[in-house]
């Protein structure tokens, strides 16, 4: 198929299946990702026969070849604060390296609705959870790769709108645990492929021209939700501010792998890595079934960035 959107697949989609694990599972997507020592790293969400997730640690040495942990790296543990409240799900992590450690931040789906929690970890072998950073109903949480003014920025998408629809907002935090200074920072856009609700994908990426922040957007069609990806260019220093909003999604599910899965039509990211030459590589999960990837020079989406919209209030 000719590549039509500014994502392009790679040829070994999917990267990563249920297949691949060392158990029986029922998927595998939305995963977290980052470099290592050299190594790649995607924090898998795995999705278990019971249907609850949970999320899973694989490596590679060339961003393309995965090898699964032998166990998963975090599961629900019944006698933390809120996690009591079983059944849980741990769900759509975000890595994103800070004050020399790295931070992931996930969603725990509950009887509650969704929160998102912290954690952190030095080497991806021990794990320290931190606690839930968000009331529900909110996910879609990413960390700032550096304070900003002195402060920890996220940004998040509270669904504030009936039914289940929300905006990308921003808040601040000294301590990374208790946050505050909410400012609103984007809004689905009517009549077009991010009409229904968005919300933060990948950690911000700081580029000269602003943080790129790679973002899914939903639209409502007749056959459903229809999930794609984008980009926006928020101020270095004002990140509630939009510099410039891709007015074209970048990738849209358009690949058997995008509809095959548990819920087709869907293309998702947590995660992307910025490669030397200054290709990114967006990890994201195809119909919530698969992990696959997609690239594009940096430098093409933040043009394609500053050639679309600047208000988006
Ligand atoms: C969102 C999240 C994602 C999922 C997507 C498509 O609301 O639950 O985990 O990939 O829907 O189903």
């Amino acid at each position: 198929m000719r590549e039509t959107h500014l994502l392009r697949r790679h040829p070994a989609n999917p990267i990563l299946t249920a297949a691949d694990f060392p158990r029986p599972v029922n998927s595998v997507f939305n995963a977290g990702a980052v470099k290592h020592n050299g190594q790649y790293l995607l924090l898998t969400r795995v999705e278990d026969l019971t249907g609850s997730s949970c999320l899973w640690l694989a490596r590679s040495d060339d961003g393309i070849h995965f090898t699964p942990d032998p166990e998963p790296a975090l599961v629900p543990e019944p006698e933390r604060p809120f996690e009591d409240v079983a059944p849980l799900s741990l769900e759509d992590p975000r890595i994103t390296p800070l004050d020399g450690t790295y931070y992931i931040t996930y969603v725990i789906y509950s009887p509650y609705g969704c929160v998102t929690a912290l954690a952190r970890t030095d080497d991806f072998q021990r794990y320290e959870r931190l606690g839930v950073i968000t009331l529900p109903d909110n996910k879609d949480v990413v960390l700032f790769p550096e304070r900003i003014n002195g402060r920890y920025a996220k940004l998040d998408r509270p669904l504030t709108r009936p039914p289940g629809v929300g905006d990308i907002w921003i808040s601040f935090s000294d301590d990374l645990l208790n946050w505050g200074d909410p400012r609103p920072v984007m809004r689905p856009r009517l009549c077009k492929w991010d009409s229904y609700k968005i919300g933060a994908g990948a950690p911000p990426i700081k580029t000269p021209h602003g943080w790129l922040e790679i973002y899914h957007g939903v639209r409502e069609t007749a056959a459903g939700l229809l999930y794609r990806l984008g980009a926006v260019l928020l101020d270095l220093e004002e990140p509630w501010r939009v510099v410039g909003r891709a007015n074209e999604a970048i990738l849209s599910p358009l690949y058997p792998e995008d509809f095959t899965g548990n819920v087709g039509n869907a293309v998702f990211t947590c995660g992307a890595i910025l490669e030397d030459n200054g290709e990114l590589k967006v990890y994201y999960g195809a119909a919530d079934q698969v992990m696959c990837l997609a690239t594009a020079p940096l430098e093409e989406i933040v043009a394609c960035c500053l050639n679309g919209e600047k208000s988006c209030k």
